[in-house]
């Protein structure tokens, strides 16, 4: 039911924050990393399959009504021809960071190229290739500028971080 045919399903009814949209269901597992650390961290969020070639008006509507809906962040996902991220930001103000997939032969370096290199004007933060993991981080530190409570859970987080290197560092010293 993901094609121009069938009617767009809501993309959420629980005001989130975050949205997280990827172009097919075979980004999931790169894109899941993202979905833990949001709730991680207690952020609403939705998470749906929005392609930019395959379903190009659900796109559309999608960017278009995000920010009405009260979402802040878009978190987009793509391999291969990686044109969702910015085609999203070209439909929207909001913030925009794209997740490069590693979806072809060309090992995600495509996804890289297709994202980080935007026209002048469109901007799309772009993360590394996979890194959904740090797509949320950036969303989460772009939510925590007016929201004190996730400062204060980023450096909890970087603390734990910290620690757990710093463990191992002990170990080899042993
Ligand atoms: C892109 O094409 C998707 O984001 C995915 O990474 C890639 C391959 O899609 P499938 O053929 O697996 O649906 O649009």
């Amino acid at each position: 039911d993901l094609d121009e045919t069938s009617p767009a399903k809501p993309f959420s009814s629980q005001h989130p924050l975050v949205s997280i949209v990827m172009g097919s269901d075979s980004d999931l597992p790169v894109m899941k990393p993202a979905a833990q650390i949001l709730t991680r961290f207690g952020v609403p969020f939705e998470l749906s399959i929005v392609s930019a070639h395959r379903t190009a008006m659900r796109m559309e509507e999608f960017a278009h009504g995000a920010e009405q809906r009260g979402v802040r962040v878009v978190i987009a996902g793509a391999g291969g021809a990686a044109h969702l991220p910015g085609m999203v930001a070209s439909a929207t103000t909001l913030p925009v960071v794209g997740v490069p997939v590693k979806a072809s032969v060309l090992d995600g370096v495509d996804s890289l190229y297709s994202i980080v290199q935007m026209p002048r004007g469109i901007p799309c933060a772009t993360v590394g290739i996979n890194n959904s993991t740090n797509a949320a981080l950036l969303a989460i530190r772009i939510l925590s500028t007016y929201q004190p409570q996730l400062q204060k859970a980023l450096y909890e987080y970087a603390h734990g971080l910290e620690d757990e290197v710093l463990a191992k560092v002990g170990t080899l010293e042993q």
